[in-house]
């Protein structure tokens, strides 16, 4: 079996995937197509080469937020969105990925509200769990460009819908533009969904900004996304590094959003080594699958060739990813015995 292939089989823990940024080409042309046939007006104006950012791409990390706009008027209503969660859920689980974690930020739209936007998700994460093999799960996304109240709204839905549906609502986590909002202010959401027992993953030093990554690390979320500017060597303080080596935040590490968006200048500089030499924990993910063209079997095939792990090396990550799911530990044993199982065949 050659590394592709193994990397397809391998079966796969994908822990950052936001929805609107893992639509595919075929799933956008399959949103309008909807959107024509139902007579809405088709505001989407599509080009894929927009939405798509590449490697060599000229844009940067800040106007990549531009992008999830062409998505949002795809997903704008419940039927939209349905089809959306649903063919990306199937695309994950056609590459082999046997657990995800698709976060996404309700929000109201001409068509529904923020409720009925995370009941759609719900619902079909649900038709999804009964009808294939991977196993789904919702984390309620916080967009920190947008005011306390809008968090604090989105809070209280994720608490409730996570007493109505445990199986399926399990977190809350921060993200969006990272040089807007301030991290101190959404405290006080993230706190009450801790104690209402949700997990919580914070976007961290995505950019460099030592005394938002320590506060953050200070906050002892489940995960960390990115971690680009922790270590000394990426902009990140010995501060920041020893703080991240002392706790072992488990990191979403995502190889090509960082490196499309120019966080990261090249595959092989990034920060993954330092982390995984240091033996923090590193979940390899997608963070948009459809914007960056990727999908979790090519991150995990660029992350061998990249830092040179053979197949025990690389499927150990996945292996150890099921350690930090948001999930019960049931369904953590059961993937945990799967991947042993295929390193066992294949190793
Ligand atoms: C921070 C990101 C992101 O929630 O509408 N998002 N936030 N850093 C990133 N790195 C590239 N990529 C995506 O999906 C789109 C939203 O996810 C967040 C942004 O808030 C974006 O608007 P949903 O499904």
């Amino acid at each position: 079996m050659d590394m592709h292939t193994f990397c397809r089989k391998l079966p796969k823990i994908e822990l950052h995937a936001h929805l609107n940024g893992s639509l595919s080409k075929s799933t956008m042309l399959h949103l309008k197509r909807y959107f024509a046939d139902s007579g809405f007006e088709d505001k989407s104006n599509i080009f894929f080469d927009e939405f798509q950012i590449g490697a060599g791409d000229s844009r940067n990390l800040s106007d990549c937020f531009q992008v999830f706009s062409i998505a949002h008027s795809l997903t704008s209503t419940p039927e939209a969105l349905e089809m959306a969660t649903q063919m990306t859920l199937e695309e994950f689980n056609d590459d082999g990925c046997c657990y995800v974690e698709l976060r996404s930020t309700p929000r109201d739209t001409p068509y529904m509200t923020k409720h009925q936007y995370i009941d759609t998700i719900v619902k079909s994460m649900q038709k999804i769990n009964a009808r294939l093999s991977i196993i789904s799960r919702f984390v309620v996304s916080v967009n920190r460009s947008h005011h306390v109240s809008e968090a604090e709204a989105i809070t209280n839905l994720a608490i409730e819908y996570n007493k109505k549906y445990p199986d399926i609502v399990v977190g809350l986590e921060l993200s969006g533009e990272p040089t807007i909002g301030r991290f101190e202010d959404f405290v006080p959401s993230f706190v009450r969904a801790k104690e209402c027992g949700l997990k919580i993953s914070l976007h961290c030093g995505e950019i460099c900004n030592s005394e938002e990554v320590i506060s953050m690390l200070n906050f002892k979320p489940d995960r960390i996304g990115h971690g680009t500017c922790i270590h000394p060597s990426h902009g990140g303080t010995e501060d920041t590094w020893a703080t991240l080596c002392k706790i072992k935040t488990p990191v979403e590490i995502c190889l090509t959003s960082n490196v499309n968006t120019k966080s990261t200048p090249k595959y092989a500089s990034h920060h993954f080594k330092e982390f995984y030499n240091a033996e923090i924990p590193v979940l390899i993910c997608t963070d948009d699958k459809g914007v960056f063209e990727t999908s979790l079997s090519q991150e995990y095939g660029i992350c061998a060739e990249t830092f040179d792990l053979d197949r025990t090396k690389l499927a150990r990550l996945a292996l150890n990813a099921c350690q930090h799911i948001f999930a019960e530990d049931n369904v953590k044993r059961k993937l945990m015995t799967q991947i042993l199982n295929f390193i066992d065949h294949h190793c």
